[in-house]
């Protein structure tokens, strides 16, 4: 039997999700609009109500070959005839679902459920036999139930959602991730969906971020996202549109080696074109850095605007520039403007980057960190050690072995940690310090320009995230030597500057190193790309 698990819509009886609408043309209306496979989830009806629920939907479902599947209750699938049942592990706990779980899949109960598989296109041509799908909320879980003899595994919880009460976990995107590349091992047959706060502006995002796992999802499984929507056939069809097709952020180079003569005499050529494009930097950056982030935007050939304000993001992502989203001097009420603007960019493929700044120093910090993480998809994150290992943390699943509390990491441990974020997160890292260390998860580079004064002067890791975003507003293909080509011009011009017979510190830094960026801009729209042979 081919089942198609790509939107699996959940169903939800209670007044908070279903609201005043009728749960049987809510599924009828998600049924039109494109959902691929059903499951009637209620907790509170008695069984008669529950069987008599299931047929009415199963009239519904049948007839368009949507497969219906009942959550628990083996009794109730069988007296309404459907395809097939779905075991959550609060429901008959682990010892009972290992013992029963082959018992549910032999050959007496198919013949129980034979009388379902009558449609064509449900039906398998000799051992016709019912669906069974398991809750896996943990690896252990999962490789139970896949030993078991489930079909497929409702995997999650992948973000935090008030539908479910008691979620045990949230394991984000690297938590399925990690029992995904377990089941490509263990069991590469199943079938696997998602679910836990899965809706229309995620779901492109987690697909593709999970794809990087050796095992990819089959499909996204939905309550609220279908149930309390306001029109349920958008609401479906939307979802089946998106899963189809590759969030807009997705790139489509197969990660073209780099060697060191590529590099310098690539990068002139994108500091040409970014000087030709003055391409829009949107900067929700810090207090302290407003006006000398908008000034190296200037210097770079960026045009810059600062603006902390989400109610004008989705104006300023249609204008084809890119985002920094900066989180120095960061407020609890800013959460919402960087959510919802990082929305917008996300649903444009606008390139975005993230400077956790201080992301391990407080608790709100933290949170503020795994907020962001959670809600958008970021192209490079760039940060200290310290802020890199905080991101690696917020992903949810732990790194093994670089993270072992070490307070500083040796360079190849560095290397291998930001290898696996960038792996993991499908983006670039960067992790910036006396070596820089930068890396798609397939090409790693390791950086040693720049100059003592920036750690001198204030925001000079701030105006480095707007100078990479400035260049991956023209570069969207191939974000790494985007974000390679930023710290060579930012840290060559930092070299040429502290070189100056001007400069005597910190404070005549400053203004050199702004000449100097602005200087490397010219001499790359002239095509002299000497400049580069400095890449150290
Ligand atoms: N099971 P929504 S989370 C039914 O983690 C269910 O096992 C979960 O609802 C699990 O799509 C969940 O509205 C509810 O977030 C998902
Ligand atoms: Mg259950």
């Amino acid at each position: 039997m081919h089942v198609d698990y790509s939107v699996y819509l959940v169903t939800d009886n209670t007044p908070a999700i279903l609201g005043d609408h009728d749960l049987v043309e809510v599924v009828r209306a998600a049924v039109e609009g494109g959902v691929t496979i059903v499951q009637l989830r209620d907790k509170t009806s008695d069984t008669a109500e529950q069987i008599r629920i299931a047929k009415a939907l199963h009239a519904v479902t049948k007839p368009a070959n949507v497969p219906l599947l009942i959550n628990d209750r083996v009794d109730v699938a069988l007296a309404a005839g459907v395809e097939g049942v779905h075991i959550g592990q609060d429901d008959i706990g682990k010892p009972t679902l290992q013992h029963h779980l082959p018992s549910l899949k032999s050959p007496k109960l198919e013949q129980g459920f034979e009388p379902m598989c009558c449609s064509p296109n449900l039906t398998r041509e000799s051992d016709c036999d019912a669906i069974i799908g398991v809750t896996a909320n943990s690896l252990e879980e999962a490789e139970i139930a896949a030993k078991g003899g489930a079909d497929y595994l409702g995997v999650g919880t992948v973000f935090a959602t008030l539908t479910k009460e008691n979620t045990k976990s949230i394991i984000g995107t690297s938590g399925v991730q990690h029992i995904l590349s377990s089941l490509a091992q263990s069991a590469p047959e199943i079938k696997t969906v998602c679910i836990g706060g899965i809706n229309a502006k995620n779901c492109q995002r987690v697909l593709h971020q999970t794809a990087a796992a050796e095992k990819s999802l089959d499909g996204v499984a939905v309550v609220s996202a279908i149930m309390a929507a306001k029109d349920p056939k958008k609401a479906a069809s939307d979802l089946r549109q998106l899963v189809a097709t590759p969030p807009p952020f997705a790139t489509s180079i197969s990660a073209p080696a780099l060697s060191h003569e590529d590099i310098v005499r690539k990068i002139p050529e994108l500091v040409k074109r970014l000087a030709s494009k003055k391409p829009l930097c949107h900067n929700m950056t810090n207090l302290v850095v407003q006006n000398f982030a908008a000034n190296v935007a200037l210097a770079v050939g960026a045009s810059p605007i600062m603006s902390n304000n989400s109610m004008e993001a989705s104006d300023l992502a249609s204008f084809g520039g890119s985002l920094v989203i900066n989180m120095g001097t960061t407020t609890p009420e800013m959460r919402t403007h960087h959510l919802n603007t990082i929305a917008a960019y996300n649903s444009v493929g606008g390139p975005i980057l993230l400077d956790p700044v201080g992301a391990g120093a407080t608790q709100q910090r933290r949170e503020g960190v795994a907020a962001l993480m959670r809600g958008g998809y970021f192209d490079v994150i760039k940060g200290n050690e310290g802020e890199i290992r905080t991101v690696s943390g917020a992903t949810g699943f732990k790194q093994h072995g670089v993270d072992s509390g070490a307070s500083n990491l040796n360079l190849d441990d560095r290397v291998k940690l930001v290898k696996s974020i960038a792996a993991k997160e499908r983006n670039v890292i960067l992790m910036t310090g006396e070596v820089d260390v930068i890396s798609d998860g397939k090409r790693t580079f390791k950086i040693s320009n720049g100059h003592s004064y920036l750690g001198e002067i204030t925001g000079s890791g701030c105006t480095l995230g707007t100078t990479i975003a400035s260049l991956l507003a023209i570069e969207r293909e191939d974000k790494l030597l985007a974000a390679v080509t930023g710290i060579l011009m930012y840290e060559i011009a930092a070299e040429r500057a502290a070189k100056k017979e001007s400069v005597k510190g910190p404070g005549s830094f400053v203004p050199a190193f702004i000449d100097e960026l602005y200087a490397i801009r010219q001499e790359s729209a002239a095509e002299n790309g000497e400049w580069a042979k400095g890449a150290k």
